[in-house]
């Protein structure tokens, strides 16, 4: 499939796992990309791998003047945008009884704030243009309630009500704005944290049994972020084999 001839897309968290899974696929399909991460030189490292028209960013997306450093390189390089997918999150393991305020903070800074500022200054390009896709990625976490992390529990429960919101926002512009909801999904990032002991446990909780990656999570974000959804707006999908029905 090419369905993302002449598009342009911003993709946070691309620098590695389920955003640089993405940021291959859209571009495979013609996107041209605009790989966004904290680490400028994964996103750089991404960038070339896909080769052509790709443009690689460093942003810290919890600082306001970072994204709009972002975004002035993106209206400096593509005359519009139209498809924004955030992956970029902080993914902590912390017991409850370590959970500190400065930590929540520092969850809540990305995951939500940085969400909010990226949301906000790609909707403002997309409603130029008069056409947008929007995926956020939240987590099956907010259903489970995983051990461990109730900040960015917290977090992507606010990923998902909010993307809801901004659907309501940005449906007279006809831009869409969905979530994605992963399960454990086995990514660099995962690998360095305890959460890589979790894949058993999660195994038994799915109806399809395996180990998630990032390829098993991409063919829903590209879906969503295709032209042809665009009578979906303000949904959330789980993509995590079946962990949760609800
Ligand atoms: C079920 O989003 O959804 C571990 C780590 N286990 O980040 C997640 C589950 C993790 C998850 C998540």
């Amino acid at each position: 499939m090419r369905r993302f001839i002449g598009r342009t897309a911003v993709i946070s968290g691309a620098a590695r796992g389920m955003g640089k899974a993405v940021a291959l696929r859209l571009a495979d399909e013609g996107a041209t990309v605009i790989a966004v991460d904290v680490n400028g030189a994964g996103a750089a490292a991404t960038a070339k791998e896909i080769g052509g028209q790709t443009l690689a960013v460093q942003c810290d997306i919890g600082d306001p003047d970072s994204v709009a450093k972002l975004f002035a390189a993106v209206a400096g390089s593509a005359e519009k945008l139209d498809i924004l997918i955030n992956v970029a999150a902080i993914v902590p393991f912390v017991k409850w009884d370590e959970l500190t305020f400065d930590e929540w903070r520092r969850v809540m800074r990305v995951n939500l704030d940085g969400l909010y500022l990226m949301c906000r200054a790609g909707s403002e390009m997309m409603r130029a243009g008069g056409y947008g896709r929007i995926v956020n990625f939240s987590s099956n976490s907010i259903f489970a309630g995983t051990p461990n992390m109730a900040h960015y529990v917290a977090s992507k429960g606010g990923v998902l009500t909010f993307t809801r919101a901004l659907a309501t926002e940005l449906g007279p512009y006809k831009i869409t704005a969905n979530s994605i909801c992963p399960g454990l999904i086995d990514t660099e990032g995962v690998q360095q944290t305890p959460h890589k002991d979790a894949f058993d446990f999660v195994e038994m909780l799915q109806a399809i049994k395996g180990h998630g990656v990032p390829q098993d999570v991409v063919p829903a974000v590209a879906f969503l972020a295709s032209e042809e959804a665009h009578w979906i707006t303000g949904q959330a999908l789980n993509v995590d084999a079946g962990m949760v029905r609800w």
